[in-house]
Formats: C-alpha cells, sequence, structure tokens
C-alpha cells in the first residue's frame, strides 16, 4: 500500500468519543492495508507520559511529546492517529509547530460538556464537581475549541459509522497515493 504518512488528530473533551472514533479509524485503515499506529492517552499516559498530571505544563509536556513521537513515525512512513483532548489553543498549536502544519489533519470531537457531562462513563466529572478531582477539563480547566479543524464530528448527533463515513471520505484523499 503506498500511502501518505500524516497525523491524524483528534480533540475534544473526556468522554466526547475521541478514542472510540479513533480506534474505529485505526481499524478501517489496517483493513485497507494502510500502516498506522494509534497513540492516546490510555496508553501513553500509562508509559512513557507516567510522570505528567493535568496541570497546564504537564499538558504541553504531553502533547509535545506526544508530537515529537508522531513526527518520529510519520518521518518512517505511518500514519499516525493521536487522540488526546489537547484543550487549548496553545497547546495544539505547538503540535502543529513540530509535526508541521501540512501533515496535520485536526479533527474535533463536537460533543457538548452537557452531553459528556450526562453520560460521565468513567464518574469523572461527578469526581470532579465535587471537587474531588482538581482542573478537570470544561469543568475547572480550560477547553478552546477549536477555530478552523479540518473536520468536525458532531458525534452527539450521528452515529460512530456515520461519523466514520465522512471522516474516511475526507482523510483517504489526503493519505493515498
Ligand atoms: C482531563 C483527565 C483529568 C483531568 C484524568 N482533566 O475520559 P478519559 O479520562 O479516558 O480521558 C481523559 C484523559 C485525558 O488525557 P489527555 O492526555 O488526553 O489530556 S491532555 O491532552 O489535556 O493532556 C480522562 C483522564 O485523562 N483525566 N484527570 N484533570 N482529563
Amino acid at each position: 500500500q503506498q500511502q501518505k504518512a500524516k497525523v491524524i488528530w483528534f480533540t475534544g473533551l473526556s468522554g466526547s468519543g475521541k478514542s472510540t472514533l479513533a480506534n474505529e479509524l485505526n481499524k478501517k485503515l489496517l483493513e485497507k492495508s494502510f500502516l498506522c499506529v494509534l497513540l492516546d492517552s490510555d496508553s501513553i499516559r500509562k508509559g512513557i507520559n507516567r510522570d505528567l498530571g493535568y496541570d497546564e505544563h504537564d499538558r504541553k509536556e504531553n502533547i509535545r511529546r506526544v508530537s515529537e513521537i508522531s513526527k518520529l513515525f510519520i518521518d518512517t512512513g505511518v500514519i499516525v492517529i493521536s487522540a488526546f483532548i489537547s484543550p487549548t489553543k496553545d497547546i495544539r498549536n505547538l503540535s502543529k509547530k513540530i509535526i508541521g502544519k501540512n501533515n496535520f489533519i485536526e479533527v474535533f470531537v463536537n460533543t457538548p460538556l452537557n452531553i459528556c457531562e450526562s453520560r460521565d462513563v468513567k464518574g469523572l466529572y461527578k469526581k470532579a464537581r465535587e471537587g474531588k478531582l482538581k482542573k478537570f477539563t470544561g469543568i475547572s480547566s480550560p477547553f478552546e475549541p477549536p477555530l478552523d479543524p479540518q473536520i468536525v464530528l458532531n458525534a452527539d448527533s450521528k452515529n460512530v459509522s456515520e461519523c466514520i463515513g465522512d471522516l474516511l471520505k475526507f482523510v483517504l484523499p489526503q493519505i493515498d497515493s
């Protein structure tokens, strides 16, 4: 499979559906014989970034390292699917700068805070509201929606396969060569 290596970067709140969509995209691309790798907070924060927390400095360092890793992959021709909250414009700009704007496909998973909070799959929003979890994105730490993402997925009104369909239509022409 000939491919153009890009970073497909998912941004959005905790519980917005980033990881689900990123996993599904990874599966679909592998089925089509693209060579790709998935990076998300579950794997990265348990391993290479286990020394980092969630204050502004640590989030920025988290994203800086992930971006450097992503760059190494695309330099060897591997497509990267990254799913991190990456909450601020400043943090996402750092990532774009490291990876290079032309190699960066920004995907905004636009699930509103009230929906993410009502799902609360891991009970983290409840803990954040009770003050037991500090600096929680959307509650006690900022989330700045991206102003010019390449694609917006309204994952609250569309199901996973509809979102993946939209995403593939947009992404395939950019990675297929
Ligand atoms: C946000 C937190 C926090 C705080 C723990 N704020 O829903 P999850 O559990 O699985 O995804 C969240 C994940 C966010 O890590 P990222 O590396 O994506 O964040 S960032 O890009 O801002 O560095 C959540 C869990 O970690 N989590 N504490 N305070 N999310």
